[in-house]
């Protein structure tokens, strides 16, 4: 029998310079395969722990040796030997070794790197591509994706007050088609920018991260890139936001410091409303703050038979915060990060949870990533049907889309549902 020989890890840097896990796993047969841990900006409060080292003489307090050592010790001795191909059973031993809910002990961190890198061994020495080892021969969904062109929020030093401004190409007959057609928007967006006197610098996502004042003129703008790249507004290619209010509300009012405004949940309900009318928005992520359960209550009771409404910080990715959600009828969809929960298994079990409730499923990058395109196999292995992970600029976002393509040209018949996503 197969077994695994031994785990090593080292610190290696994310696309923003910061330290992140890189977890290897050797197998018997001499399969060796590592997986690199993303890191977000804007944390949603209940997220399980990124275990940092606080030692402001190293990467200004961001190191992770402590996690890759928990790696190298308790997690390496527990493991070594057991049969790599059991996913939930190695998931759960890394649960009781931790202890806690969150991975407070280990660092989620730390989890989660040997958790995918068990994942990606085993594939490999099974000789099978990894999203066919996660979905089996069921695995053939190519997620529509969420392209995040404009930035703002705390992904960018602007004056933009909502995150993400995202184009959906759902009008096509598959990922390449709709890839393409999404990154001559990117192009066109940035002339666009250029003309109207704005910077075209790019954010932590790869999109634009231009100085614009009011939360409608990044809208309008995306508009006329679709227009000038000869496709049909709202049919073709349609807008996701990504508000991530969690970052700018207050005692439970939100400043949208752009337009000097200061909304309560209800004022900023109606505010969306204005824009859901008047602009083709499929999508609304963490439209209210993850502490505001009543406020996504209305929004959820306004909205949500119109448009897809996420809870990213909100529910971060944990099956009892999601069942929550789902009793009181909060939000419809889930936004799904690995590293929110830890493993690769318990986000398996929060997917599988989202989707018998009808909850669509959208996997997701962070916004420190790096070239382990490990979520767009994921994203196909579960059939999400959606991916977010950036703009078509900068390469740690790229890495995803090109394995995206790869898997495209591998699958006989894939099936690409951006077309029948909102009907
Ligand atoms: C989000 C993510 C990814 P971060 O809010 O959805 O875009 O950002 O990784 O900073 O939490
Ligand atoms: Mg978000």
């Amino acid at each position: 029998m197969i077994y695994i020989e031994n785990i090593y890890a080292k610190e290696v840097m994310d696309s923003r310079g910061n330290p992140t896990v890189m977890a290897s796993v050797l197998l018997s047969d001499g399969t060796l395969q590592n997986a690199i841990v993303p890191s977000g900006a804007s944390t949603g409060k209940r997220e399980a722990l990124e275990l940092r080292d606080k030692d402001s003489n190293r990467y200004l307090g961001k190191g992770v040796l402590k996690a890759c050592e928990n790696i190298e010790t308790t997690i390496a001795n527990n493991l070594i030997g057991l049969n790599p191909y059991d996913q939930s059973h190695i998931d759960m031993i890394l649960q009781e070794l931790d202890g806690t809910e969150n991975f407070s002990n280990l660092g989620a961190n730390a989890t989660l790197g040997v958790s995918m890198a068990i994942a990606r061994a085993s594939a490999s020495s099974l000789n099978i591509p990894l999203y066919r080892y996660l979905g089996g021969a069921n695995a053939l969904t190519l997620p529509t994706p969420m392209l995040n062109i404009i930035n703002g929020g705390s992904h960018a030093d602007n004056t933009v007050d909502f995150q993400e401004y995202m184009i959906m190409p759902l009008g096509f007959e598959n990922f390449s088609q709709a890839l393409r057609a999404s990154a001559e928007v990117y192009h066109h967006l940035k002339s666009i920018l250029k003309d109207l006197g704005h910077i075209t610098s790019i954010g932590d996502e790869g999109g634009f991260a231009p100085n614009l004042k009011s939360n409608e003129e990044p809208i309008e703008a995306i508009l006329r890139a679709i227009e000038k790249a000869g496709y049909k507004i709202g049919e073709d290619i349609a807008i996701a936001l990504d508000v991530a209010s969690s970052e700018f509300v207050e005692n439970g009012i939100y400043h949208l410091k752009g337009e000097d405004k200061k909304l309560s949940a209800e004022e900023l309900i109606e505010y969306y409303e204005r824009l859901v009318a008047k602009y083709p928005i499929v999508s609304i992520e963490d439209g209210l703050s993850e502490d505001d359960w009543r406020g996504w209550e209305l929004l959820t009771k306004k909205l949500g038979s119109k448009i897809q409404l996420v809870g990213d910080d909100l529910f971060v990715t944990n099956k009892k915060i999601l069942q929550e959600g789902i009793d009181k009828n909060i939000a419809n969809a889930i936004l799904i990060k690995p590293n929110q929960i830890g493993t690769v298994s318990q986000t398996m079990q929060t997917v599988r949870l989202a989707q018998r409730n009808n909850y669509k499923c959208i996997m997701s990058h962070r916004s420190g990533e790096s070239e382990d395109a490990f979520i767009a196999d994921f994203a196909v292995a579960l059939n999400t049907g959606e991916i977010k992970t950036g703009s078509t600029a900068r390469s740690e976002r790229i890495a995803k889309y090109n394995r995206l393509l790869e898997i495209e040209g591998e699958i006989a018949q894939t099936e690409y549902i951006g077309k029948v996503l909102f009907k």
